[in-house]
């Protein structure tokens, strides 16, 4: 059986060197939070697979390519030969503001439906990676997600989750609501500290720890980037500093930070063992470009994972 299960939607991103308006060159790479997350907890060494829908064109031969370099299983990717891959393109502009523009309305992901909820739970994991980009794809992703969510624990799946807000996908009153209404079916919460705010009316760690648990998830992560995450120590909330130092690019840390840190728990250290793990699996993607590029060799991986047994507390 699978360790984790992702499921969401995987997209082709084209990277310009420069401003989009002007570059004539691009870099091309997969990204998407949920993929992004299983790479990352399968160099941690998780057996993991991921569930979604692809075009039957080049993008997603690419996206079931990339996933299987990182020895992600990929016999829940379905193909559809009537929706094309989604894609997205980033830009940096000279005033230094980043923006993604997506090209994936009506893409084969967007279809993803209960069907592909339950053929995941049937998988029996131990564990679903789903964020809440998944819910705001469609009407059909979203109660995908509600399924998978809702009927995890009957098949004894246990469920992480991300907000992973996007205002631009449209609907972010409705993209909040639906990550509160789906908190109590939440076994390990990653959330930043900007989702923090519109989801618990506060960014302050011990106040957000409470909120959470109020709402019924029983372990609790808190991403605050620069800033570093907060951690579960037992009734309380503690801090560990980043350790980034270098900042290229940092979209994509995010999900290499939970990946690891669900690997970390999975096999077995602390809470404070995984966020260190964490930390360091997002300090090496902020130092890189593109989403997945700058994760750990999986040497490289298996000796830190080896180093976060020995954090305690
Ligand atoms: O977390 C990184 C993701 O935002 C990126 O890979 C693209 O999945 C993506 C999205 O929907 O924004």
């Amino acid at each position: 059986g699978y360790d984790l299960i992702g499921f969401g939607e995987a997209m082709v991103l084209f990277q310009p060197e420069g401003a989009l308006r002007t570059a004539e060159h691009t870099s091309v790479h997969v990204a998407g939070a949920e993929l992004n997350l299983c790479a990352a907890a399968a160099r941690a060494g998780l057996r993991t697979a991921y569930c979604s829908r692809v075009g039957a064109d080049p993008l997603g031969e690419r996206i079931r390519d990339h996933a299987a370099s990182f020895g992600i299983a990929t016999d829940l990717v379905t193909v559809d030969d009537r929706r094309p891959t989604g894609l997205f393109l980033k830009d940096v502009r000279p005033d230094g503001v980043r923006r993604v523009h997506y090209y994936r309305r009506g893409s084969a992901a967007s279809a993803l439906s209960d069907q592909d909820a339950h053929r995941t739970l049937a998988s029996r994991p131990r564990l679903v990676a789903v964020s809440g980009i998944t819910s705001a794809l469609s009407e059909t992703a979203r109660d995908a997600v509600r399924t998978l969510l809702t009927q995890a624990s009957a098949f004894g799946v246990r469920v992480a989750y991300d907000p992973n807000f996007r205002p631009a996908l449209g609907g972010l009153a409705a993209q909040i609501a639906e990550a509160r209404s789906l908190l109590p079916h939440v076994s390990v919460l990653l959330i930043g500290t900007d989702e923090a705010e519109p989801l618990f009316g506060t960014t302050e760690p011990h106040a957000v720890f409470r909120a959470a648990r109020a709402a019924g998830v029983a372990e609790t992560v808190l991403k605050a980037g620069p800033d570093g995450c907060w951690y579960a120590d037992g009734d309380t909330a503690a801090h560990l500093p980043s350790a980034a130092t270098t900042v290229v690019d940092p979209v994509g840390a995010g999900d290499a930070f939970a990946g690891a840190y669900l690997a970390g728990r999975a096999r077995g250290t602390t809470p404070a063992g995984a966020a260190w793990l964490a930390g360091q699996f997002a300090a090496a993607i902020v130092a890189t470009p593109g989403d997945t590029d700058g994760l750990p060799t999986p040497t490289a991986a298996a000796s830190l994972l080896a180093t976060a047994f020995t954090a305690t507390s």
